[in-house]
C-alpha cells in the first residue's frame, strides 16, 4: 500500500480504492479577464495550481487510476440556483449575468468549462454541481460506491470554499481525504494557509495535507 509524507502523519492509500478529484478548475474562476478577476481577485493565486495538477493528472492517468472532475454551475434557466446563492456578489456580476466568457457559471458556456490545460479525457467522470460541495445534489456518492472508492485525493479551487466543503461532506460520508497543497488554490493567501491548517489540525480532523510530487512518486513505485 503506497504511503506519502503528509500532515499530520503519513497517508496510506490503496490504489484500487482511491480516486483523484479535481474541483472546479473552470475558466470562469481561473482565466485572466474572467469572472473571478472581475470581482477583484488575483487569479495568479489559482493559476499556480495548473502546472502541478497537470503533472499529477498525467501520472494518475498513466497509472490507470480513476479521475473525477467537477464543475460548479447552473442550468440556463437558473432553476437549480436558490436566491440565497443568486443574490450574492456585485450587481451585474452575478451567476447568469453576461461575462467575458459567456453567462457566468452557466452550463454550456465557455467560461463554465474546465481550462484547456486540464480538460477531461474520454472515460473520465465530470460532475456538474449546483453547490459548493461535490456531494450535494449530484451523483458523486453513487459513483464512488459503485467503484468501491474509499479514499479521495482532493485538488482544485478554491481551497476554503468548494475544496473545503467537499472534504467536509466526504468526511461525514466516511471517505479518507488527502488534500494537495500545491494543487489547491485560494484567491486569498491567508485563506489558503489557514484552510490547509484546518484540514490537518487536531490529528487530521478533516484529513491529511501533502504535496503532489510525493503522490506522484508513490503511485509510480
Ligand atoms: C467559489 C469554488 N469560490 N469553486 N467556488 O465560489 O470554490
Amino acid at each position: 500500500m503506497p504511503a506519502v509524507d503528509a500532515q499530520p502523519g503519513p497517508f496510506s492509500f490503496d490504489l484500487d480504492s482511491t480516486a483523484l478529484v479535481v474541483i472546479d478548475m473552470q475558466r470562469d474562476f481561473l482565466l485572466p479577464g474572467g469572472f473571478g478577476e472581475s470581482l477583484g481577485n488575483d487569479v495568479s493565486q489559482l493559476r499556480r495550481t495548473i502546472e502541478p495538477l497537470a503533472a499529477l493528472m498525467a501520472a494518475w492517468r498513466a497509472a490507470g487510476l480513476p479521475l473525477i472532475h467537477t464543475r460548479e454551475g447552473h442550468k440556463p434557466d437558473l432553476s437549480d440556483c436558490p436566491p440565497a446563492k443568486l443574490n450574492r456578489g456585485a450587481p451585474s456580476m452575478r451567476i447568469g449575468d453576461p461575462g467575458t466568457f459567456g453567462r457566468i457559471l452557466i452550463q454550456g458556456e465557455y467560461g463554465h468549462d474546465i481550462v484547456d490545460e486540464l480538460q477531461p479525457i474520454e472515460g473520465e467522470t465530470v460532475i456538474d454541481k449546483p453547490g459548493k460541495g461535490a456531494f450535494y445534489a449530484t451523483e458523486l456518492s453513487d459513483i464512488l460506491e459503485k467503484d468501491g472508492i474509499k479514499s479521495l485525493v482532493v485538488t482544485g479551487v478554491t481551497t476554503e470554499v468548494c475544496v473545503h466543503t467537499t472534504v467536509r461532506e466526504a468526511n461525514d460520508r466516511g471517505y479518507e481525504c488527502l488534500v494537495l497543497a500545491d494543487c489547491v488554490g485560494s484567491y486569498f493567501p491567508e485563506f489558503q494557509q489557514v484552510g490547509l491548517k484546518m484540514i490537518a489540525a487536531q490529528g487530521g480532523i478533516f484529513g491529511w495535507v501533502a504535496e503532489s510530487p510525493s503522490v506522484i512518486a508513490a503511485i509510480q513505485e
